[in-house]
């Protein structure tokens, strides 16, 4: 199946590294592009290339909101991990400049263990729901992390109206899988659809959050248009990018990355200074744009809203 020696989740991390080649290509990007369009091109030109993220209007604040400084614009929409799209943190804003297809209507189902299973165009779905800001402190389990101003509505109102069963003790999410869209797809660097789960309650949580926008636009491509999950006191991987499927399920589900690598990936994957990944240290991490790093807050920070959620259990077990 592999065709590398090495299989892709297997590199070695040094975000560090990683985002020092990123920023310097950007900047000798940047530098080359103003030279060209000086030379050439009509500004007009650059406008019409990608289709403009529509803005939202009405949008409320949130007292869930963190008040530290927001990552820039730039660097959440252009270093990010969207496998569907290629595995360097630079191909998903290079791939996903047309996703998804605007021609198709998007779809989400949302059935299983529920008494009002659904099919619903992506306008119907979001249109009960009031739109807010959520500022949120991101980790990814590589150690980097930003704040992202995410616009969306709590998971739980969409839960609620599905109206799970008493056999929903888990919820089970996909992302579409549509090789011809996403070029990651014909390669089997993860069992796909790439598929997620969050125990109920952990769904149910009111920081837990699907999103349709950030810094007050719809999301791009890459950021997982048009609808994605946030869990602020999860490892970035957690926030399952472009769902078509949402399911109650009974058995705890078995996500892309445990099928991947269950020895490296947990199923809860909470963020946790204390338990290191087995290839490096969870303690620390290094904030886009900052040059020190900073020390990793135990689930993210977020602890006096989520840590009952787990009270009991050993986490260095539950990973
Ligand atoms: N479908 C899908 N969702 C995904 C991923 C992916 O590869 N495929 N990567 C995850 C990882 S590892 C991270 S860190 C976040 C990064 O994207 P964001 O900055 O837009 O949250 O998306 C998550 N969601
Ligand atoms: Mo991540």
């Amino acid at each position: 199946m592999f065709y590398k020696k090495q299989k892709s989740w297997e590199i070695a991390e040094s975000e560090v590294t990683d985002y020092e080649v990123y920023q310097n290509r950007r900047q000798f990007l940047g530098t080359t592009l103003a030279v060209g369009l000086a030379g050439a091109l009509p500004t007009m030109a650059l406008a019409d290339v990608t289709e403009q993220p529509k803005p939202f209007v009405d949008v409320s604040k949130s007292p869930f909101s963190t008040d530290e400084e927001k990552t820039d614009f730039e660097s959440i929409t252009t270093y990010n991990n969207f496998y569907e799209f290629g595995t360097s943190k630079q191909d998903p804003a290079i791939n996903a400049t047309a996703f998804p297809d605007s021609s198709q209507p998007w779809k989400v189902v949302i059935d299983g263990e529920c008494d009002k299973p659904g099919t619903y165009d992506y306008e119907d779905l979001i249109k009960p729901f009031t739109l807010e800001e959520r500022i949120y402190r991101m980790r990814c389990v590589e150690g980097w992390s930003m704040v992202i101003p995410w616009i969306g509505f709590p998971l739980a109102d969409l839960l609620k109206k599905a109206q799970p069963n008493s056999n929903a003790k888990f919820v089970e999410f996909t992302t579409l899988y549509d090789p011809k869209q996403m070029p990651g797809q014909r390669r089997a660097v993860l069992d796909w659809p790439y598929v997620e789960g969050l125990r109920i309650d952990e769904a149910m949580n009111p920081l837990t959050l699907l999103s349709v926008g950030l810094y007050g636009k719809e999301l791009l491509g890459q950021n997982g248009a048009p609808i994605r999950l946030v869990v602020p006191w999860k490892y970035g991987f957690k926030g399952i990018k472009s769902i078509v499927r949402i399911r109650f399920v009974e058995e705890m589900p078995q996500t892309a990355w445990m099928k991947a690598n269950a020895r490296e990936y947990g199923f809860y994957s909470n963020v946790n200074p204390d338990v290191d990944h087995p290839r490096w240290s969870q303690a620390k991490e290094r904030r886009i744009g900052e040059f020190l790093k900073r020390k990793t807050l135990m689930f993210n920070g977020y602890g006096e809203q989520v840590a009952d959620l787990y009270a009991g259990m050993d986490l260095k077990r539950y990973f």
